[in-house]
């Protein structure tokens, strides 16, 4: 923890990281972000319903368990219903996605933006970089085919890693928090204390070798860095971890009996390529310009509709117009 704004950037800078208790109000910040959620859980149970997916709305049900009978009975995760993104292929012109006034009433959030600027300055861009993860308990989840939860730990990997070579020059930074208190069984980040300062690190596609919990995905091999350094960042809710573009991270398994609930948004200084140009990024807050910072969660969702109309007609059946990744197949490194 630090104490003194003073610090925060010192601390980053040096270890890769930092976690910030009591920056966002639960009651004030989070509480509204759960209860428009309910409303995107109706959205998604009325949906599966109507399709003949599931057996019951299960409106009696509290907001855990009922997303978690819905995933047992459809056996898949849903989580483009939630997310403030997009996927990179396949959207279709009524894709989900959940762009509410009480989510962007978050991502700038004075509070939260006053960490930021502490980091990369007062000219702060909103990267469209970003993730709601909804992970309830693995041991309630169904499997995938390879026999692992549908939405599980996430894989070592680097932010650097997921955007595109224009954004090399970017000062990216990441703002994790979580919604529910996150403690080490719930599966909070886990970190690599100074592995930042070197460059990216090779991400290999479907690399089997960190461990079977681990298996899919884009993931750097545990060859490459010193896993035994981890250390896991459990976080009560307010509290926000801020991490450099280069630290080596993923998450721990939900083993616990609740949900576990995060945003992870990027910020960058205004002017400075995203790295996925393709989705809608905006003004967060500008010293210089206070009438550029978007306010209007309307005005996002426009944004977002547009996003998706360009989206629908390109990057469908196995095509490839626009590229989201920066990697290619068949690196040495990713030999197993
Ligand atoms: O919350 C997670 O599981 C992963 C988040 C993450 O990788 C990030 O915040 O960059
Ligand atoms: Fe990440």
């Amino acid at each position: 923890m630090v104490t003194a704004s003073r610090t925060i950037k010192e601390d980053f800078e040096r270890q890769g990281f930092v976690q910030i208790e009591g920056v966002l109000d639960p009651e004030t910040v989070l509480d509204p972000i759960i209860e428009e959620y309910h409303g995107v859980l109706d959205n998604l149970a009325n949906d599966l319903f109507e399709k003949g997916e599931t057996s019951s709305k299960f409106e009696e049900l509290p907001f855990d368990q009922r997303l978690i009978k819905i995933c047992q009975e459809t056996g898949q995760a849903h989580s483009q219903y939630f997310d403030f993104s997009l996927p990179f292929s396949g959207v279709k012109d009524d894709t989900p996605f959940w762009t509410g006034p009480a989510v962007l009433n978050a991502f700038v959030n004075d509070r939260l933006l006053d960490a930021v600027e502490q980091i990369i300055g007062p000219e702060i861009y909103s990267n469209p970089v970003q993730h709601v993860r909804i992970k309830p308990p693995e041991k309630l989840l169904p499997r995938n085919d390879m026999g692992l939860p549908v939405i599980g730990p996430t894989v070592w990997h680097q932010d650097h890693g997921v955007v595109t070579e224009d954004a090399d020059e970017t000062d990216m930074v990441t703002v994790w928090f979580s919604l529910t208190d996150t403690p080490v069984e719930a599966g909070p980040l886990r970190v690599i204390p100074f592995s930042h300062g070197d460059g990216l690190l090779t991400h290999c596609l479907d690399y089997d070798g960190n461990g079977p919990e681990f298996r899919g995905g884009r993931q750097i091999p545990q060859r490459l860095f010193d896993k035994d350094n981890a250390i896991p960042l459990p976080t009560k809710r307010g509290d926000i971890v801020m991490l450099n573009k280069e630290l080596v991270h993923g998450s721990l398994p939900n083993v616990s009996d609740q949900i576990r609930w995060s945003f992870d948004l990027r910020y960058n200084p205004i002017g400075q390529h995203t790295g996925r140009e393709a989705f809608p990024g905006f003004v967060a807050r500008s010293k210089a310009n206070p009438e550029l910072e978007l306010r209007d969660a309307d005005e996002w969702r426009r944004m977002w509709l547009e996003c998706r109309s360009r989206m629908a007609k390109v990057n469908q059946d196995g095509m490839e117009d626009i590229e989201f990744s920066r990697w290619e197949d068949g690196h040495p490194d990713c030999e197993n």
